[in-house]
């Protein structure tokens, strides 16, 4: 059935439930010099491009190929639509490697069709930190599907970062692969409802009309919770601080340091928000929530082109119930004008998707270690680690 996964170190279909096999890395590391030098051969059209995320040009290239050729959800209604600004952000993290960002030109015309990246992180399973690469935006052209690219791709990227010393990943897909670590659901809460309905990513409700509707979804103009203000550069250290020992709980999670904090939750224009609350008598950092801005496009509707979705991040809540302090978060995204919020069931956000009028999605996101074995999958509210 999966003649490509069935040969790579990832959990096997056959061995779920199998308590006898260790935690941990499933393959030990090779000694640098046995790992192939020479990248994979590609079909002869093709060719291996590393692309410099730095440079306007390669960005747009990039943005193009993902724009038209990304994941879309079951009914090919939505487009994810990755913007520059993000994509220069997700892939340009501290440390990062330029040739982890690989790009498959047709020689003949030097034209981009397919793309994969990796992004260093240190992830912590129980209480090992592992130096990983975080796997995201593969993506072959729609004309050249089927044609066991992807394979290939893959296999370059798992090149390229054994050569940094690094042997095990993290990744996400919409799809079932050997062998989900969890499965996370996707929740979505309306803000504007109206247009979410006429481009039918949403249905009214039976017995629901729409000004009914609207009524339901309205939300106040600010944020209820005194001291609820924009994280700015200065709060990195106890952002830090408090996201560290919030995120410890959790089976697995990212070990973010100061300076990842600063890159992955310091408030950047059109791609990521963050709010935290500081207590206006002790000037404390208590809580923090924030979301990353990711739109997708509306594929064949004559009045609507864009669909502006902002994607729950990390949340933390000392002080303020976590159900308030989403709700202002609510506040927020409807005042920059977002049309829906979606979350996944992970971490501790069960506690506020019914409350707070989220309702399940159709699509489901599992997620997956490569040379990582986790003895028994995880329920998604062990998950502390959130990808883009
Ligand atoms: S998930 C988003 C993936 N992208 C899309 O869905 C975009 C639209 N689709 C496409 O572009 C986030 C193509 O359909 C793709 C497959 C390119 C998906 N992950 O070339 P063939 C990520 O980016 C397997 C992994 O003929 P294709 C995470 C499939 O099971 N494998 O198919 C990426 C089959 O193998 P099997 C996937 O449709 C994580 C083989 O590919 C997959 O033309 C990558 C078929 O290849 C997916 N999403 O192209 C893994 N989709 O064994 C990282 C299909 O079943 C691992 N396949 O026969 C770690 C590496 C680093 C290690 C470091 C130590
Ligand atoms: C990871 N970095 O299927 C990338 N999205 O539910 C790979 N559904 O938006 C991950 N089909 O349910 C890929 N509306 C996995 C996700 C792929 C995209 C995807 C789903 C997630 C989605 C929408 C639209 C469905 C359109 C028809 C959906 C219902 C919303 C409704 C709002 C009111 C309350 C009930 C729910």
């Amino acid at each position: 059935k999966h003649k490509f996964w069935e040969t790579q170190p990832v959990g096997q279909f056959k061995d779920v439930g199998d308590t006898s096999l260790p935690e941990g890395p499933i393959e030990p590391p090779t000694p640098l010099s046995e790992v192939k030098q020479e990248p994979y051969n590609l079909p002869s059209p093709y060719e291996w491009a590393t692309c410099d995320m730095e440079s306007e040009d390669t960005c747009t290239e990039v943005y193009n190929l993902l724009k038209n050729n990304y994941v879309e959800d079951d009914e090919n209604m939505f487009r994810f639509n990755y913007s520059k600004e993000f994509l220069s952000w997700a892939l340009r993290p501290p440390g990062y490697y330029k040739s982890w960002h690989i790009g498959v030109r047709v020689k003949a015309s030097k034209k981009l069709v397919a793309f994969i990246t990796g992004v260093p992180a240190r992830i912590r399973v129980r209480d090992e930190v592992v130096k990983m690469a975080e796997i995201n935006f593969l993506c072959v052209h729609k004309k050249l599907r089927s044609k066991r690219l992807a394979p290939v791709m893959i296999k370059e990227v798992t090149r390229r970062v054994h050569l940094e010393n690094i042997w095990q990943a993290a990744y996400t897909a919409g799809v079932v692969l050997p062998t989900p670590v969890t499965t996370c659901q996707y929740w979505h809460r309306s803000l504007n409802p109206k247009k979410l309905i006429d481009v039918e990513f949403s249905r009214l409700g039976p017995r629901m009309t729409m000004s009914r509707t609207i009524k339901l979804y309205k939300l106040p103009d600010s944020p209820a919770t005194p001291g609820f203000r924009k994280m700015e550069h200065r709060d990195v250290p106890a952002v830090t601080r408090l996201l560290r020992n919030y995120l410890s709980q959790f089976v697995v999670s990212p070990d973010f340091d100061e300076n990842d904090v600063e890159h992955w939750l310091l408030p950047t224009e059109g791609v990521v928000d963050s709010y935290l609350v500081e207590s206006p008598e002790t000037h404390d950092v208590t809580d923090f929530c924030s979301f990353y801005t990711l739109p997708s496009s509306i594929l064949g509707n004559q009045n609507y082109s864009i669909l502006k979705a902002a994607y729950s991040y990390y949340n933390v809540s000392t002080k303020t119930p976590l159900l308030q302090l989403m709700n202002d978060a609510l506040i927020v995204a409807k005042q920059k004008d977002f049309d829906v919020f979606n979350a996944l069931d992970v971490m501790h956000n069960e506690s506020f998707l019914k409350e707070l009028k989220f309702g399940p999605g159709d699509g489901q996101l599992h997620y997956y270690l490569y040379n990582y074995r986790i003895r028994n999958a995880l329920r998604p509210s062990e998950l502390g680690l959130v990808l883009l």
